[in-house]
């Protein structure tokens, strides 16, 4: 026996001591206890009601269902238990998933361990004892030493925020607390409030048992047939070839059921086949059908509004009144960014004589009275009212518990600005306590089961491993867990959710934090993650154990998303290393991929000519805005490490800053290595600039007004250009504007170790650069690496843009140092999460699309864009 359990043992307050303490009898529950007794520990579960069954046991209203179908919608941890459970239909209704807890919970003898018609009221984190002290509503006291909340992300329903509730006298019923015995509308007059999943899939039945029924519509929703019906006969044939298989393909999918996701956007095919597709997926049916046709339905406005007007044009099919089909057709939100409904005959209900519908955004409910509601314009009267108002969805149930953690901080307290998980799974100073599918993990926007699997098994390895260690604790640290919070509201900030006021954006409960609460990176994705934290021996977690703490701290993800799922694609396609190429095919490669790319945006004009640059012609390309001239000038030199690009290369990126600057933007090509080594390309670059200044008025541009930019190498040699021009008299150079820049070849920095790899731009591909470009006596060359110039002073305004994420960070971020020390007023611009060519991927990512509006905003500012368009007016 240790001191710790000695001490527990004195304590009269913690004579029942168990291993893990649960809160929830649900999916998650059960599986849990199932895993604990299988691991050895014990254990006891909490559940509020008188069975199993969580949300199940709950929402008995006419009609429920999942919405997701229930092939997949089934654990996968027994083989046995899947070949004995046979679901009779495609989507099962509450009675028979309700059935199917049972039988897991009888199959596995899970009900002695359960307390029922018990919940956890008071939770204390005793740090004397490292156990969690927990108060329930029976009187009991019991000490454990992980406490886990299986308690399902809607089960506490949100309090009905309408005037005069209570008044009623009539019958009044909750979707989420349903009679057991069920309820006859026969003959009776019923309003219904709220018109989410819940009321869409009751409103049909207690309609055609209603002698009227009054549906009060606060924001119209997009609901997709359900074609319920037996199984899908492709679903059922491929888990029945191979379960294991399917269920794996599940757990690396994104939605946590199988199926082939879309690769193309859109607006990539014509408006018949886009039309085709979703008439396709209509048929399907569900969730997934027609959201699953575009990969971009979710993240770009104009896509998915391609989508919702095909569905408003599906309820004008289907509903009879044109003016009610108008009410009933959503469109104050983009579709799927609130949970789409899927249904059985709810837009046709409202072609029965019987029901009808309120608009309450232009009749809102003023109180409900005595008899019925009235509203702005009107009273109704009712024998039963239905409220299907929703949840205090993700956190309502963990915050309902008076949880308190390390020093007595309070959980809801912590969470009042939102909620602040690692991994939606551990919250710091609230040592040993986990949450499944809790905010932060994808759980309500992937198949719950899936989630809850994949988060127990998470939690028990867990357990083990702290158990085979000898450990006794485990709590997120600081850095760790605000990664992650920065890291999700990044994932949600890429997709069109938070412009919806739903309950995954916290926005059905008034007062509540307008947070993301679920995480968008998707089932693999998270899966991945959970994965790669205990690959790195739990990164981002303190552990501790007799011998003291161990602290594994870090960020799990720190790439900006798209970033991230664009490296990831590019992995797939498993392109060779350029610098395993020679230069030609190098070449010949980049301007292969340049023919897939976005085009950019569309300028007044794009014009080709030659300058004579130190070595004979050289082409640019012009591009000027639309707006007239004269306009100022910006001499733009392309990336590609010397050795490669051309006028096309960066087309997309000019195009962007002529179009935000509304500049001339004169992309200059210069001479390449090997073929043409340097000092070649400084001096081709230097021409371009001289000849800017003398041709600029020809061009239609304004030579006092003069800046130059660049990316890559090409921002070497805008950087290089600029202390040539300023030691050789002119021409004068209003700003330059230098992303990801090469300044320094000579020396060893530590972002050329730690983004060697995997970034696009590798050290060995620059390394190649460099090696063509000129001898290794010559890196330390100021017109190659202008970080070595005797000094920096006199040179003009800089922007600096480097990225955490590119091996040149380092000697970027010193150049911006350098050029401050040096007295040049330098802004400095890190690029979180973003890498070398990320700011390039003009209309492709969003996430880096500020770099360029911030690069065209300092041109605007060294040219006196601004200033000028001021004095105009
Ligand atoms: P939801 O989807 O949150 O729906 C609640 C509905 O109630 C929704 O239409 C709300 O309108 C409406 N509501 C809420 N409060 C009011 C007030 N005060 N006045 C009028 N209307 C109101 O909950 P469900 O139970 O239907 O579904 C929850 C999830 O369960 C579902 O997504 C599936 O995953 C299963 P609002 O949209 O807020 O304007």
């Amino acid at each position: 026996m240790t001191a710790t359990d000695s001490a527990v043992e004195s304590d009269p307050a913690l004579r029942r001591r168990v291993d893990v303490a649960v809160v929830g009898a649900g999916f998650a529950g059960l599986y849990l206890l199932h895993r604990l007794r299988a691991m050895g520990l014990s254990a006891v579960c909490f559940e509020k009601a008188d069975g199993v069954g969580g949300t199940w046991y709950w929402n008995r209203y006419p009609g429920a269902r999942c919405d997701v179908e229930s092939l997949d919608y089934s654990y996968s941890f027994d083989a046995d238990l899947e070949a004995e459970w046979e679901w009779s239909e495609r989507y099962a209704t509450q009675p028979e998933i309700l059935r199917y807890l049972e039988h897991v919970a009888d199959r596995f003898d899970l009900r002695r361990d359960i307390r029922f018609e018990t919940t956890v009221e008071r939770a204390d984190w005793d740090e004397a004892s490292t156990r969690w002290r927990l108060q329930t509503s029976a009187g009991d006291e019991v000490a454990a030493s992980f406490y886990v909340m299986a308690t399902g992300c809607l089960s506490v329903p949100k309090d009905i925020d309408i005037e005069g509730v209570g008044a009623f006298e009539g019958e009044v019923y909750h979707t989420s607390s349903w009679p057991h015995d069920g309820v006859d509308f026969t003959g009776k007059r019923v309003g219904v409030i709220g018109t989410g999943s819940s009321a869409i899939q009751s409103i049909p039945l207690m309609a055609a048992q209603a002698e009227s029924m009054t549906v009060f519509q606060r924001t119209a929703n997009f609901s997709v047939p359900a074609h319920n019906g037996p199984h899908r006969a492709d679903k059922a044939a491929e888990l029945a070839a191979d379960r294991k298989a399917y269920r794996d393909s599940a757990k690396w999918s994104r939605s946590g059921v199988p199926m082939v996701r879309s690769e193309i956007g859109a607006f990539m095919v014509s408006d018949e086949e886009r039309r085709a597709t979703y008439e396709k997926g209509w048929a399907i049916g569900g969730i997934f059908g027609p959201l699953n046709t575009y990969m971009d339905l979710l993240t770009d406005k104009a896509a998915n509004d391609t989508l919702a007007e095909f569905i408003r044009g599906k309820i004008r099919d289907k509903v009879e009144d044109p003016a009610t089909a108008e009410i009933l057709c959503p469109t104050t939100f983009p579709v799927g960014t609130k949970r789409v409904c899927v249904d059985t005959d709810y837009y046709e209900t409202f072609n029965r004589p019987n029901v009808s519908i309120v608009d309450l955004t232009v009749d809102p409910i003023t109180s409900i009275t005595a008899t019925g509601l009235d509203t702005a314009r009107g009273s109704h009267t009712f024998d039963a009212i239905v409220f299907a108002t929703g949840f205090d969805a993700m956190t309502g149930a963990i915050v309902a518990v008076d949880i308190n953690g390390r020093d007595g901080v309070g959980l809801a307290e912590r969470w009042a600005e939102g909620p602040r998980t690692y991994l939606g799974l551990m919250s710091v100073d609230f040592p040993n306590l986990f949450m499944i599918t809790g905010p932060g993990s994808p759980s309500v926007l992937s198949n719950m089961v899936v989630s809850i699997e994949q988060h127990v098994d998470w939690i028990c390895d867990t357990l083990s491993h702290l158990g085979e260690q000898g450990l006794a604790t485990i709590e997120p640290t600081s850095a760790a867990q605000d990664g992650w919070v920065r890291h999700a509201n990044d994932f949600a900030d890429i997709t069109l959710f938070p412009l919806a006021d739903s309950w995954y954006m916290g926005a059905n409960v008034p007062g509540k934090s307008r947070v993301c609460l679920p995480y968008l990176g998707g089932v693999d994705g998270y899966r991945q993650v959970c994965d790669d934290v205990v690959a790195r021996d739990y990164l981002g977690f303190r552990i501790g154990g007799p011998d003291g703490e161990r602290v594994a701290d870090g960020l799990i993800r720190e790439l900006m998303p798209d970033v991230g799922l664009l490296l990831e694609a590019m992995a797939e396609l498993g392109l060779p290393p350029l610098e395993t190429m020679s230069p030609e095919d190098a070449r010949a490669f980049m301007a292969a991929a340049a023919t897939q790319r976005a085009p950019g945006p569309d300028v007044g004009e794009v014009v080709e000519g030659t300058y004579p640059g130190a070595g004979g012609e050289l082409p640019y390309r012009l591009y000027r805005p639309s707006s007239p001239g004269p306009h100022p000038v910006v001499a733009y030199f392309h990336g590609g490490g010397w050795v490669l690009g051309n006028t096309d290369s960066d087309d997309p990126m000019c195009r962007d800053l002529c179009v935000k600057t509304d500049a001339l933007i004169v992309s200059f090509d210069y001479r390449h290595a090997p073929e043409h080594r340097f000092p070649a390309a400084p001096e081709d670059a230097a021409a371009a600039v001289r000849w800017l200044g003398e041709h600029a008025v020809s061009l239609g541009g304004d030579p006092s007004r003069l800046a130059v930019a660049g990316w890559s190498a090409g921002a070497n040699l805008a950087a290089v250009t600029c202390q040539t021009v300023r030691d050789e008299g002119g021409p004068a150079i209003a700003g330059q504007v230098l992303l990801c820049p090469v300044t320094d070849g000579a020396a060893d920095y530590a972002s050329m170790t730690d983004n060697a790899e995997g970034f696009v731009l590798t050290k060995s591909l620059m390394d190649w650069f460099w090696d063509h470009y000129l001898a290794a006596e010559q890196r330390s060359d100021p017109r190659a690496s202008p970080l070595r110039a005797e000094t920096l002073a006199g040179l003009p305004p800089a922007l600096v843009v480097t990225a955490q994420f590119d091996p040149l960070r380092d000697e970027g971020d010193a150049y911006a140092a350098a050029l401050d020390a040096a007295g040049v007023k330098t802004e400095h611009l890190r690029a979180r999460g973003q890498i070398h060519t990320s700011p390039m991927a003009v209309d492709v990512l969003p996430t880096p699309a500020y770099v360029r509006d911030e690069m065209a905003a300092a041109l605007r500012r060294f040219l006196g864009v601004d200033a000028n368009d001021g004095a105009e007016a």
